[in-house]
């Protein structure tokens, strides 16, 4: 608990009215997308760097947690307040403050929706291609920490191949910048690169540079459907080896596409086992051959039928269904198990085979979807309560197998409080107290987003 003086301190430095402390309120900020919850002890809401120094300084002296949230759309439990504390929240912070047109690159502060910036730059005919599925909703300091990626990582990459320097306050409230306003810098170690992915836990971004790319000229989707998972996922493979990169390959089980049906109330698959989008982009001549391969391997790998969206709504519609898995999987069963593991892409077929193994031995029900272009596979286990046991069993053995095939854990949504158990799995005893050693380092009284990553 937080003591009256302390209240009143972090009251004078951002204001009564952004401090929160009455339990209504309390509750609005006490969860993420897992639906993990933990009450925080207040809520500040910032509206500078200097009050989130002032903060920082005062959790060393009173040796209180602080937990940094964007939008509370994460999916491992970063922003959740596992051991109570003040979550710092970052609605007010939420300002575009540059698009520099000249050098392509834009400067925000993160409470800023991910979707506003990718907006206001297309705009401009610029593009920030990170695309989180939740990117109406989630923000740009969430993705940082957590490393988002999301629809295009594919043929783009993830946020920290975008982001070119922050602002940071350090755990024990020092302000730094970090990188450059240019497109490359080696002056010293990359402490952008240690920030981004860093949970939250190594320090507060407070200003984000990111990158910009000029628009593509067109676009071009089309879906596929076929009888079973495993045709699509050989057509994911024969994509991948090919010469073209798509921007996105988005695989979509049985099981994701009748949760979808439900839930958006469309009949979208004429009963098929699996579905697949795949997304072109560039000058217009290059991608109407483009999709046009795409097409031809999808029907060669069995696809019962293919289709290309004719306009703007037809590929919006289809991106509709695809973000809409992870909302429509929770109405089946608000419990469910959602993991990001990520194989080399020629893998992609033997983790999906190797997933329906797990899920037949232990009689789980798994929806497997996700960006299976760049091998990051959603891997979605839908339990009962007195299932939990069953499904962390099958979470080990389907880390062990991606670990055989090379991949990671996590390809996008970080560890946070959902898998820090398996940390160890994939990090050596020596990575792992590196990693604790930079921790212990920058935050000494591990006030900053304690408990998430490692197991204390
Ligand atoms: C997505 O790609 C998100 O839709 C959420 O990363 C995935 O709910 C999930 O497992
Ligand atoms: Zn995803």
């Amino acid at each position: 608990m937080l003591k009256p003086p302390v209240l009143k301190e972090l009251a004078q430095i951002v204001g009564r009215a952004n401090l929160f402390t009455d339990a209504e309120e309390l509750v609005v900020y006490s969860y993420d997308a897992t639906r993990q919850e933990s009450l925080p002890w207040a809520v500040a809401r910032p509206a500078t760097v200097q009050e989130v120094s002032g903060i920082l300084l005062l959790a060393n002296r009173e040796r209180f947690p602080v937990v940094p949230r964007g939008a509370g759309t994460g999916m491992s439990g970063g922003s959740v307040p596992s051991s109570g504390g003040l979550v710092l929240s970052f609605e007010r912070m939420n300002r575009i403050l540059e698009i520099d047109e000249r050098n392509r690159m834009a400067v925000v502060e993160p409470g800023v929706i991910t979707g506003d910036l990718q907006r206001e730059v297309e705009a401009k005919g610029l593009f920030y291609p990170p695309d989180p599925a939740s990117h109406q909703f989630c923000t740009l300091g969430g993705n940082v920490a957590e490393c988002a990626g999301g629809l295009r990582a594919v043929k783009y990459g993830v946020t920290r191949d975008y982001i070119l320097g922050l602002e940071v306050v350090l755990p024990t409230g020092e302000i730094i910048a970090t990188g450059a306003r240019t497109l490359k810098s080696v002056a010293g170690y990359d402490l952008t690169r240690l920030i981004v992915g860093s949970e939250g836990t190594l320090g507060v971004v407070t200003k984000i540079i990111v990158k910009l790319l000029p628009l593509p000229e067109s676009i071009r989707t089309l879906s596929a459907f076929f009888s079973d998972v495993t045709g699509a996922a050989r057509a994911v493979s024969r994509i991948t080896a090919s010469a073209i990169i798509p921007r996105a390959l988005e695989l979509i089980d049985g099981g994701a596409i009748r949760a979808v049906e439900n839930y958006l109330k469309q009949d979208i698959s004429d009963g098929s086992g699996a579905m697949l989008l795949v997304e072109v982009d560039g000058p217009a001549a290059s991608t109407f051959t483009e999709i046009e391969v795409f097409e031809r391997i999808c029907w060669e790998a069995g696809a019962v039928s293919v289709k290309r969206a004719a306009n703007k709504g037809e590929q919006d519609q289809l991106w509709k269904i695809r973000r809409s898995i992870s909302p429509a999987l929770y109405t089946i069963k608000p419990r469910k198990v959602n993991e990001d593991i990520v194989v080399p892409p020629s893998r992609v077929p033997d983790i999906i085979a190797e997933i329906q193994e797990i899920a037949k031995r232990h009689g789980l029900l798994i929806v497997t979807f996700g960006h299976a272009g760049d091998g990051n596979i959603h891997v979605n286990i839908l339990i009962e309560e007195e299932e939990r046991s069953k499904a962390a069993e099958a979470v080990r053995e389907v880390f062990a197998a991606v670990l055989r095939m090379q991949g990671s854990i996590s390809g996008e949504h970080g560890i946070g409080l959902s898998k820090a158990a398996y940390l160890p799995m994939e990090a050596g005893k020596h990575s792992l107290e590196a990693m604790k050693r930079i921790k212990r380092a920058l935050d000494p009284n591990n006030i900053l987003n304690p408990g998430k990553i490692f197991l204390e």
